[in-house]
């Protein structure tokens, strides 16, 4: 992508109405806007963000056997009359007549739509064990939106459901989800805790919530100092060995439970809440089915869910310095910031494009600063936006074939020749080919 050809507004004041980081960068990188009260716009560098988050999910929920469906934003309010649930959520559900006055609601989550699918589309016990999940716009009208799209209104959830015809069954299909998450997270370049929780409006006994560390946190977050050193690298441990060690939410917390030395308090951002339901809503909309024996079974539910638009946030939140945004590699909306130093000038101009060309060949995803900007805006704008690889090519450089290359994350700055350049860009495999 050519920088003189994207729609990329970006702000060099400090916007006023932002209180953390994570909200400033978003507005300042060109990546969200806000449209009215936790309702915001996504710019293309956002919505590319807020995709590889996405994919990443997919991915990782495919693995483990999960299954894609797509329910409508807008749902008729008689299931949640069935659930018991219409009076639950007050005025957090968006809830308005269609032109019969029949009353429709924007979804803020899905366990009646999905259990009202299970009910009337499974037929035995063959059928059991599935886990759907969908990535789909929620809306909860929150009393104090806040933190940009970390607390919005309308916001991305990943949420799926699964049915299992057991206790002991339905417990594995938890302890599936919890890995998967734990997998997910890292590959965002994120440690993720998993505290033990409330299941609050949402039900059932057992529930964890991921949390990111990070001081800007809604939450308070008590757990074992293990979690930080395995954040730190210090530490390799299996999920089997996480589960076993203390991390609880506020209104979980029992100081007894663990030795002081060992308790880390700290500020989390909740990017997932994964709930054990039993059979809270299988039971109010009579979601059976006839077991082998022919008897029939009221299903065991969880729920998993995720916050894909808050994870935006929260991942800028681990990652960021005074000039801007760090993207890890697997999110980043470009892998690499070209940067032409002297638009106009025939040497750079050529060395550039052969690179831009090179790079789009080897499927290196390139944004190239082909603007006549000055020097010192073109740097600040890269830094600001957190590509994880940034190719300046000025003059002097070209003249002799070297470009000067910079990690964003370290800000190690090398003078390289072209083709060093792009191997340490290109992906082994599939580049070296296309070179
Ligand atoms: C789980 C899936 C549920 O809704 N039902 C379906 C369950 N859980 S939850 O904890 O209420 O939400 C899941 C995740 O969504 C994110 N989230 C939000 N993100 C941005 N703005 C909001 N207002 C918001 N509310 C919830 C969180 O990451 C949460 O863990």
């Amino acid at each position: 992508m050519r920088l003189s050809q994207f729609f990329l507004p970006l702000i060099k004041e400090t916007p006023s109405e932002a209180q953390i980081a994570s909200h400033r960068l978003m507005l300042r990188a060109g990546m969200v806007r806000q449209l009215a009260a936790g309702i915001y716009n996504w710019l293309p560098l956002g919505l590319m963000v807020l995709r590889n988050i996405e994919n990443i999910i997919r991915d990782e929920m495919n693995k483990a056997g999960a299954l894609e469906v797509l329910m409508p934003t807008l749902q008729p309010t008689e299931l949640w009359k069935e659930s018991g649930r219409y009076d639950a959520l007050g005025k957090e559900m968006l809830r308005f007549p269609d032109r019969a006055e029949r009353e429709l609601l924007y979804s803020p989550t899905c366990e009646e739509v999905i259990t009202d699918i299970v009910r009337n589309n499974f037929k035995s016990y063959r059928d059991a064990g599935k886990n759907l999940y969908q990535i789909q716009w929620k809306f909860r009208d929150e009393v104090r939106p806040r933190f940009g799209v970390m607390r919005g209104r309308e916001f991305l959830m990943k949420d799926s459901y699964s049915f299992d015809m057991d206790y002991e069954a339905a417990k594995k299909t938890y302890n599936k989800m919890y890995d998967t998450y734990l997998n997910m997270f890292a590959r965002m370049g994120l440690t993720a805790v998993p505290v033990r929780a409330d299941s609050g409006a949402i039900g059932g006994d057992l529930s964890h919530e991921f949390h990111v560390v990070a001081e800007t946190g809604e939450s308070a977050v008590y757990y074992d100092k293990a979690f930080d050193d395995i954040r730190d690298g210090k530490v390799k441990m299996t999920t089997e060995e996480m589960r076993q060690l203390y991390a609880a939410a506020d209104e979980k917390h029992d100081p007894n439970a663990i030795a002081p030395d060992r308790l880390r308090e700290a500020r989390g951002i909740e990017v997932g809440h994964i709930f054990y339901l039993g059979t809270k809503y299988s039971k109010a909309l009579k979601a059976t089915l006839p077991a082998a024996n022919g008897e029939q079974v009221t299903l065991e539910m969880g729920c998993y869910g995720v916050g894909v638009s808050r994870l935006v946030g929260a991942i800028i939140e681990a990652s960021h310095d005074d000039n801007g945004i760090i993207w890890p590699e697997s999110v980043a909306p470009f892998k690499v910031g070209l940067i032409n130093l002297r638009v106009g000038d025939a040497k750079c101009d050529e060395m550039c494009s052969t690179l831009y060309g090179k790079l789009q060949a080897a499927g290196v995803s390139v944004l190239y600063d082909d603007t006549d900007e000055r020097a010192g805006g073109k740097f600040a704008s890269m830094d600001l936006i957190g590509l994880p690889w940034q190719i300046i090519i000025g003059p002097k450089g070209a003249e002799k074939g070297v470009v000067e290359m910079k990690n964003r994350k370290t800000g190690e700055k090398h003078e390289i020749g072209m083709d060093e350049a792009l191997s340490k860009v290109v992906p082994p495999k599939a580049g070296m080919a296309a070179l």
